[in-house]
């Protein structure tokens, strides 16, 4: 086919694949989401529409594109993570990055009303996403360990501050003020102590977050089959169906990991 003179334009497209033998990861953060929070009544600290929501996005990105091993989610964000052997799309940061962010953004619109049944969606939103690479599956299960730190660090400040506020009625400057400089054991402690809360009670979805993997489950089914003398029997049938899972537990030991040996390839 002959080439126009317009051919060369291609030349300024840029090469943005993804080093090989890498775990490619792609986060999702919902843009401006303490405000979109406000406007749609989220409760607080935790709304656990707001995260089915999330999760069920996620779900559809890894149900939709290829080679997701696991994600992890938390407050407004999600992240993917890609097997390092991945060759989905040629690696190209710029493809994989933007499927992910438009897939779990369309879902998270398409599935609002199933979580929001009596809260109309006001305004479409978004969500950036980036993209990085990791080498090893130290540093992948680190990159994994800090999302979900950050996501205890946070649950335990919002946990107590929204206490101080809902509860002892302080404004949130002087909440803030009664926390400035506390530890992770003040604050168990002032739970403990002030509002008879166990941090160790509260919600494992709250304080470690969601985790999703593929899991193969058998299904067995009754199937009508037709014997060679033309009568018809139930029989069943099982076979093994591939499903994602959620988990809400703690991605920081090597527990989660010896019970799922088989997200991570091997390092050599
Ligand atoms: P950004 O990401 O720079 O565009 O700005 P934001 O406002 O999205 O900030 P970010 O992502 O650091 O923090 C997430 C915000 O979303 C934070 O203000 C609290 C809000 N948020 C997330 N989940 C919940 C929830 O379950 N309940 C409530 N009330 N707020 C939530
Ligand atoms: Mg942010
Ligand atoms: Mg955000
Ligand atoms: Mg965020
Ligand atoms: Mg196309």
């Amino acid at each position: 086919m002959a080439k126009s003179k317009f051919e060369y334009v291609r030349n300024f497209e840029t090469d943005d694949t993804c080093l090989r033998n890498c775990y490619i990861v792609v986060r999702l953060d919902g843009r401006n989401f303490h405000k979109f929070a406000e406007q749609h009544k989220f409760a607080k600290p935790n709304d656990d529409r707001a995260l089915g929501l999330m999760r069920k996005s996620a779900r559809s990105v890894m149900e939709e594109l290829e080679d997701i091993v696991i994600a992890y989610g938390q407050s407004d964000e999600f992240s993917f993570v890609f097997k390092r052997s991945s060759t989905w799309f040629k690696r190209r940061a710029s493809k994989l990055m933007t499927h992910v962010a438009s897939q779990f953004s369309s879902s998270y619109v398409f599935y609002w009303k199933e979580f929001f049944e009596n809260q109309p969606l006001l305004y479409p939103p978004g969500f950036d996403g980036r993209v990085v690479l990791y080498p090893s599956n130290r540093n992948l299960r680190d990159y994994l360990s800090w999302r979900q730190a950050d996501c205890h660090i946070n649950n335990l400040y919002n946990t107590l501050f929204w206490m101080l506020v809902q509860r002892r009625g302080l404004s949130t400057t002087q909440a803030e003020d009664r926390l400035k400089g506390t530890l992770a054991g003040d604050k168990n402690e002032i739970l403990f102590t002030e509002f008879g809360i166990n941090y160790n009670n509260e919600s494992a979805v709250h304080k470690k977050g969601t985790t999703l993997i593929w899991e193969k489950r058998d299904e067995t089914i009754i199937k009508r089959i037709k014997l060679p003398n033309g009568e018809e029997k139930d029989m069943p049938v099982t076979r093994s169906r591939r499903r994602v899972e959620a988990y809400h537990c703690d991605l920081i030991g090597e527990q989660f990991w010896k019970e799922h040996p088989d997200i991570l390839e091997d390092d050599n």
